[in-house]
Formats: structure tokens, C-alpha cells, sequence
């Protein structure tokens, strides 16, 4: 059991400070035990160490039609990818550390240049399917799965040319969503015209968490024989129990559903990737609040790294 723990302190996805906090918050509060605690061996990625991100997030001139910061998120991504791939390479699971979501586009597309069969379940309030023409806040942490399905790549920000170098791109049938509740009527609309496979809360609701989880991993691993990235943005998790996170949407995942469905895919033995973003302790009234979702972080890494409690 060997792992790479990616750490990206990642802003400039979207426009609040605080969420480049989410790696140093999940350490301090014990990821780190968790791995040795399951019986982990890991190393420490920095890929963004000596990457000036303040005078990044902050420079004006970092603009392309309504894209905002495209120099800065496609350099930091750029770095992401290569740290994500040197972590398959070793045959380790990476384990990135957001950071927001518009890190994604490098971990899944790292992923399925690793595991060209493999598949990837996306749980999240908001299907982050915007491309470069359809975002309309700019943000790019609402567009990380275009950009790794190459989708619009003759509208992209100039700055994505190595990303467009990258020719094995991630195929809409291998990614599913889980927790979605606020999707952008562009994005509805890409996800129907590409068949991309998608559990809202209304499918939690009707089939239940344990159904939806088996309809996910018989879509994108075809039943639990293909290797699986877990991309989990803890706004997939209802607010309730995860407060700080910078775009919270009400009527989310409980709890309990969304460390379920991660229990359920390591049960498959097939869990190859992981991401947690989002986490922003700077958005968090109270104490108990930061700790409440930085526990639910952890909480879900520690599902991911194989906790039972029997
Ligand atoms: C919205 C919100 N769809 C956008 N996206 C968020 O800005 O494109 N993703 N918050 O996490
Ligand atoms: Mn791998
Ligand atoms: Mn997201
Ligand atoms: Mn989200």
C-alpha cells in the first residue's frame, strides 16, 4: 500500500482566498497519522512549491474573454499533471490535495493516461462541465472536465497548449457524477448531447446512495473490474456538515452517503486516483464549523485508505 500525496494549495480557479489553505488544514488535523494509522507508505508532492501564487492570483492582466486566470490555473495544472502521472508511474495512488476543483482537469487526465480503461466518479454538487465559451462566472474551477475531454478546445485560453498536446483525452463514458444539484443550463446541456452518465440528488433520493454507487461503478468500471478515480469536491456534501467550501449548495449528500459511496468503491478493490478540493477554512463562521468540514476531509480519506471499523 504505497501513496503520493499531492498537495495542491490552489486558488485561482475561482475568486476566493482561503481554499489554498485545505492541504496545510488537513494535515495539521491529522491526514498524515491517518496513512500511517492504515498501514500506508507515502511520499510528499509540492509541485506548486516556488510558484509565486499570491502575485499570480492577484495580477490583473490574467484574462482571455471571460476566462479568469487562465496563465495561472493552466501553469499550476500543468505541474499538477506531471506530479499526478509520476505518481502512477511509481504504481502509487496518487492522493491530491486541493485546493479547488480546477485541478481536477490534470488528475483525471493523468489518470486516464495511466489507466486508459479506467473509470472516473466525479462527486460534487456542480458538474464542472463549463468550456471556455459557456463559463459564465469565469471561473475555471466550473470547467476542469471540458477542459480534460478536450470539449471547445478552439476556444481555449492560448495558454492551454500543453494540455492540448496531450491527444489521449478523457472520453465522456468514463466519467459519472454522483451529489449533482446546481448544473449550468450550458452544462445540461453538454451532458446530454455526450450521454455523460449522471446521479443528481433526485436519483439519491429515488434509488438510494447504495444503488446509485453500484449503477456508477457498473457504468464507469463495469461492475468493479477497472481501476477508479474518486474526483470528490466537498461541496458534494451537504453544507450542514460542510460549511467552509466556497460555492455550498443546500440539499446535498448526508454525511453518511458521502463516505458511503467511497466505502463501496474501495469494497472494489479498484480505487486508483483520489481527490479532495474545496476545503476552504477561511469561509467558516466558528471554529466548530472549519472543523466540521476539515473532519469530513479526513473523514473521507480515511474510507478511501480502507478504514473499517469491524
Ligand atoms: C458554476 C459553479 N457552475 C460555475 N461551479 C462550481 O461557476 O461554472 N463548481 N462552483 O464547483
Ligand atoms: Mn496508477
Ligand atoms: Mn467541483
Ligand atoms: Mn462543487
Amino acid at each position: 500500500k504505497k501513496a503520493t500525496i499531492i498537495k495542491a494549495p490552489f486558488s485561482g480557479g475561482q475568486g476566493k482566498g482561503g481554499v489554498e489553505f485545505g492541504p496545510e488544514q488537513l494535515i495539521k488535523h491529522g491526514l498524515l497519522e491517518e496513512f500511517e494509522e492504515l498501514g500506508w507508505k507515502y511520499t510528499i508532492a509540492d509541485p506548486l512549491a516556488g510558484t509565486d501564487l499570491i502575485a499570480q492570483k492577484n495580477d490583473p492582466t490574467d484574462v482571455y474573454k471571460n476566462c479568469k486566470r487562465p496563465k495561472m490555473v493552466s501553469e499550476c495544472c500543468e505541474k499538477i499533471y506531471h506530479a499526478v502521472s509520476d505518481a502512477h508511474a511509481k504504481k502509487t495512488l496518487p492522493v491530491t490535495i486541493g485546493g479547488d476543483h480546477s485541478i481536477g482537469m490534470s488528475t483525471i487526465l493523468a489518470f486516464s493516461n495511466a489507466h486508459p480503461d479506467g473509470g472516473i466518479i466525479w462527486v460534487d454538487a456542480h458538474a464542472d462541465i463549463n468550456t471556455a465559451s459557456t463559463t459564465d462566472s469565469g471561473n475555471l474551477h466550473g470547467c476542469p472536465v471540458a477542459f480534460a475531454m478536450g470539449l471547445d478546445e478552439d476556444n481555449w485560453p492560448p495558454h492551454f497548449a500543453w494540455l492540448k498536446q496531450i491527444t489521449k483525452k478523457v472520453k465522456p463514458s468514463q466519467i459519472t457524477y454522483i451529489g449533482l444539484r446546481d448544473v449550468d443550463k450550458p452544462e445540461k446541456k453538454i451532458l446530454k448531447d455526450l450521454g455523460i452518465k449522471a446521479f443528481s440528488m433526485y436519483h439519491v433520493d429515488k434509488y438510494g446512495i447504495a444503488e446509485v454507487v453500484r449503477q456508477a461503478i457498473e457504468h464507469v468500471a463495469d461492475g468493479g473490474k477497472k481501476p477508479i478515480h474518486v474526483s470528490y469536491d466537498v461541496d458534494g456534501i451537504d453544507p450542514m456538515y460542510v460549511v467552509a467550501t466556497g460555492t455550498p449548495v443546500r440539499g446535498g449528500l448526508t454525511l453518511r452517503e458521502g463516505l458511503f459511496l467511497v466505502e463501496e468503491i474501495v469494497n472494489t478493490g479498484c480505487l486508483a486516483g483520489l481527490d479532495i478540493v474545496e476545503v476552504n477554512p477561511s469561509l467558516a463562521s466558528t471554529d466548530t464549523h472549519v472543523m466540521d468540514t476539515v473532519n469530513t476531509g479526513l473523514s473521507i480519506a480515511r474510507c478511501a485508505l480502507g478504514d473499517t471499523l469491524l
